[in-house]
């Protein structure tokens, strides 16, 4: 994410993007889960994918409502406009809290009295004057039960988080190896989490979501470990395809079903993992490798190394097998 450090002058005032914007409209888009997004967790052989991603792209669905509303305010106030959302060096958070939309929780996400914490923020910048809103206050309180159900201890402090140890960043921006002490935290949360949302107690007034590209697809909802690990190129495309999902790839997605299976105690999901330690794709062996340590006995996983001893030639690879037959404990790795 070395874009947010470069962007971050022209992020940090909206003036600085397009000089001539005079007001920001933010929108709220209600994604809201018709069941416990959580439930999936417990599911230790399938695996758990963010609400946000159990259907379409929300920048495809939102983008197109935003260029709607945009084109009748311009027709109406004869005003020029331009529509962001997560496309631009725009931060929509502390735009969204100022035009009274919600508030940035302690988990810094926004949280709306009226939605809960399941809003997709979008931004209408217009060179029209308008009326401002009133800022919306915060309302945590004492409650910190985002801080404490993180499962990677990614808040460094309320309000701050350290996105280096957060799933979602793991599992969704982070392109290399997952870092071994954070393996575990990941549980089978395979594309994002939404553990700190979830848990928040201003969902009581969340209502489920109405926008039907955004509604969970049956076929996304809690898909067996072994039958993703099976995807290869073009399957993962394919089924993925106009889902959020599509953007990690295959070897990133693989990855983190590896990991998964490695949480899973699950041994009858061990020969998946086997059979990926031969795959084209250094980021995938490394985690098969990983996941085998945690599923099968000593003896085999070291009979596993011997049969490639000689074939294996990438340094982090070799370095996951010195590391899963030396016993030394993740954390100690990392
Ligand atoms: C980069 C990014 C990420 C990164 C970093 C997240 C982060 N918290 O910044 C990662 C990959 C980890 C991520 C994860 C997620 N993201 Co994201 N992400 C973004 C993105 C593209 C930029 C955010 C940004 O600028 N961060 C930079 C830091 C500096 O921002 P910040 O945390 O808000 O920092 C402020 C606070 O720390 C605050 N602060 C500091 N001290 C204090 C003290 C007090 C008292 C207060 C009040 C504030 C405060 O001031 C800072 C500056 O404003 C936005 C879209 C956009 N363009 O805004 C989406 C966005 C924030 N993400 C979103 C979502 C949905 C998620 C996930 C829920 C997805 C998932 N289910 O996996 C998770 C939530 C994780 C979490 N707890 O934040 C939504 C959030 C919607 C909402 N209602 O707020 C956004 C707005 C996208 C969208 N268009 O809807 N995301
Ligand atoms: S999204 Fe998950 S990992 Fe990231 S901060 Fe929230 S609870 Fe922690
Ligand atoms: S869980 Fe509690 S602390 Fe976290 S955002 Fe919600 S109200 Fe605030």
């Amino acid at each position: 994410m070395e874009w947010m450090a470069e962007t971050a002058e022209r992020r940090s005032d909206p003036q600085a993007l397009w000089p001539e914007v005079r007001s920001v409209i933010l929108l709220g888009l209600n994604y809201g889960p018709a069941e416990d997004p959580l439930a999936g967790l417990a599911l230790k052989d399938r695996a758990s994918i963010s609400v946000y991603a159990r259907n379409r792209d929300y920048h495809d669905v939102i983008k197109g409502k935003l260029k709607e509303a945009a084109g009748f305010l311009a027709a109406k106030a004869s005003s020029d406009v331009k529509v962001f959302v997560d496309t631009a060096p725009v931060m929509e958070k502390p735009l969204a809290a100022a035009a009274g939309l919600g508030w940035q929780g302690k988990h810094t996400v926004v949280v709306s009295r009226e939605f809960g914490n399941w809003l997709f923020l979008g931004a209408i910048f217009t060179t029209a004057e308008l009326l401002e809103d009133e800022p919306e206050r915060d309302h945590c309180g004492s409650c910190r039960r985002c801080l404490d159900v993180c499962p990677t201890n990614a808040f460094p402090a309320p309000y701050q988080l350290d996105a280096r140890r957060c799933i979602s960043y793991l599992t969704i921006e982070h392109k290399g190896h997952i870092p071994a002490d954070l393996r575990e935290g990941i549980g089978n949360r395979v594309f994002g989490c939404d553990d700190c949302l979830a848990v928040c107690p201003w969902n009581k007034f969340a209502q489920a979501g109405r926008e039907a590209r955004l509604v969970q697809r049956d076929d996304l909802a809690a898909l067996p470990l072994a039958e993703l690990a099976r995807l290869d190129d073009p399957t993962f495309r394919t089924r993925f395809a106009g889902t959020p999902i599509k953007r990690t790839g295959r070897d990133r997605f693989i990855r983190n079903v590896l990991i998964a299976i490695g949480n899973s105690g699950d041994a009858s999901l061990a020969p998946e993992a086997v059979r990926l330690l031969d795959d084209a794709s250094p980021l995938v062996r490394a985690m098969a490798v990983w996941a085998i340590a945690r599923l099968l006995p000593a003896e085999e996983v070291s009979a596993h190394r011997e049969a490639r001893r000689d074939i294996e030639t990438d340094e982090d690879v070799r370095r996951e097998w010195r590391r899963a037959l030396s016993g030394i404990p993740d954390e100690a790795a990392a």
